[in-house]
């Protein structure tokens, strides 16, 4: 493709000329004509003409289809000089400013609305930020690469009921330690039991051993991934890493910290670790981190930023994309679907408020299933499930994302008779049975779907208008 580029400044040219040939025919219209010598010189196609007039676009081809970049050297002939160019045919014009401001932009913006403007500035920034960020990173990481490398027994703990980000980032951190299952653990308190999480450790062969918060002392380091320690309690008051993607909270010491609440997946902050370091990704780690990504962004449906997105197009083609489909399978099993009917029989709905109580199940990820199942009725922009786990009354709470806070609801109600937390979409409270029935006087499956009603009805009613994103709470994952 054709494309001249008047120019004055021979830094602006010979980086043109070098991002933009071979794939473009550049060629230079100066005004100077030992300029011009000097670049054909060296290679550069230059032409010396006098650039405010119509007839010298003439002699050098100008078709509609000839691309222009117009290099703005703040002089005051830049009206002049385009007009030039629209007179011989041109239309696929680009003014570059090298200037600090936009205002002259502007103003040619406002004369001629279809030309495109673009600085210079502009186009370097995000490569040189990403560059800068990058060597930030690898100085990080370099630093805890040390620290972990004489220690003997390391523990990579994850929260009690391991998601796909916390599987990654375990399996990426231990990359990063450059250690093995032998060398580093990957533990968690209770262990991989969600149907879903499951087919994911088996299918990655993410093995992840259980372990007892007695056993914390035993390990000469402790990293945790996708959790901060103030989690498991008083257990684990001093680590030596974090790396965490949920608000920080207070309550423990970190020898190593990175935690960065506007990232949506704790995978995506271990993405740029292995790439500020140049670590080799595996297939397998890729594919862990890009299934762990999608599945914490809910496909980027939440909480995404562009660092979500740059890792995951870097993660893309490294992974193994028919094993991740496997992983997604269609998450229904018959225990799930017959959890989903019983659920249907305790229900109601109010408004867009859609209420299901399930009495006793055997596990908490029934009633965040059915929470999840209900949210996709055509009427709701609301679900509030609730089911009986051994003594502890479980509520999952779901909305479409832009209304109010979930997790400011349960924290509201539940957060000083039991633990309770979550995100502006999705939210968990649990409280121990008794300490429900104590305080809102419901004990069956009907009565606690109306007294969850009642404050759901009560809540909506106090929040009027929307709100922005509380302070999530780290007390129970979602
Ligand atoms: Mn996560």
């Amino acid at each position: 493709m054709k494309c001249l580029a008047v120019c004055q400044n021979e830094l602006v040219m010979r980086t043109l000329h070098q991002v933009l040939s071979p794939g473009f025919d550049v060629e230079f219209l100066v005004e100077s004509r030992p300029l011009a010598r000097r670049l054909n010189e060296d290679g550069l196609r230059a032409t010396a003409m006098d650039c405010t007039r119509c007839d010298s676009y003439l002699k050098v081809d100008l078709s509609p289809s000839t691309c222009v970049i117009i290099e703005d050297t703040g002089r005051r002939n830049l009206k002049r000089l385009i007009s030039a160019i629209r007179d011989a045919g041109g239309t696929l014009t680009y003014v570059v400013s090298t200037g600090s401001t936009t205002r002259r932009a502007d103003e040619v913006k406002a004369a001629f609305p279809d030309l495109s403007t673009l600085t210079l500035a502009e186009l370097v920034s995000p490569q040189l930020h990403a560059e800068l960020e990058r060597s930030v990173t690898r100085a990080r990481v370099l630093q805890y690469q040390r620290y972990f490398a004489d220690a003997d027994r390391v523990l990579i703990l994850l929260h009690n009921e391991p998601d796909p980000d916390a599987l990654a980032s375990g399996l990426a951190l231990r990359n990063l330690l450059r250690r093995t299952k032998t060398t580093a653990i990957i533990g968690a308190v209770h262990g991989v039991s969600r149907p879903e999480n499951v087919r994911m450790a088996n299918l990655l062969d993410i093995h992840v051993e259980k372990i007892d918060p007695h056993q914390f002392a035993s390990f000469d380091r402790i990293a945790t991934v996708d959790v901060q320690p103030h989690y498991f309690g008083g257990h684990l008051p001093h680590v030596d890493l974090v790396v965490d993607h949920h608000p920080d909270q207070p309550g423990y010491t970190a020898v190593f910290k990175d935690i960065r609440s506007d990232y949506g997946s704790t995978s995506t902050i271990l993405t740029e670790h292995l790439r500020a370091t140049d670590m080799n990704v595996s297939e397998r780690v890729a594919t862990a981190m890009l299934y762990a990504i999608k599945s914490d962004t809910l496909f980027f449906a939440r909480h995404t930023n562009r660092q979500d997105l740059d890792a995951f197009t870097y993660l893309y083609p490294l992974a193994d994309a028919a094993l991740i489909r496997k992983m997604e399978g269609a998450d229904i099993t018959l225990e799930r679907l017959q959890t989903v009917v019983k659920g249907l029989g305790d229900s109601m709905l109010r408004g867009e408020l859609f209420f299901a109580s399930l009495g006793p199940v055997a596990r908490e990820d029934f009633i965040t299933y059915t929470a999840d199942f209900f949210l996709q009725l055509e009427e709701t922009k609301w679900t509030f499930v609730t089911g009986v786990v051994n003594d502890a009354l479980v509520l999952s709470v779901r909305n479409l994302g832009y209304s109010r806070n979930a997790g400011e609801f349960v924290r509201k109600y539940f957060g000083e008779i039991g633990s309770a937390g979550g995100h502006r979409a999705m939210a968990k409270a649990v409280v121990p049975l008794e300490a429900f029935t104590a305080r809102f006087g419901a004990r069956t499956p009907g009565a606690i779907n109306a007294a969850i009603a009642d404050l759901a009805d009560q809540f909506m009613r106090d929040t009027n208008g929307i709100k922005k994103d509380g302070q999530p709470a780290l007390a129970t994952q979602a």
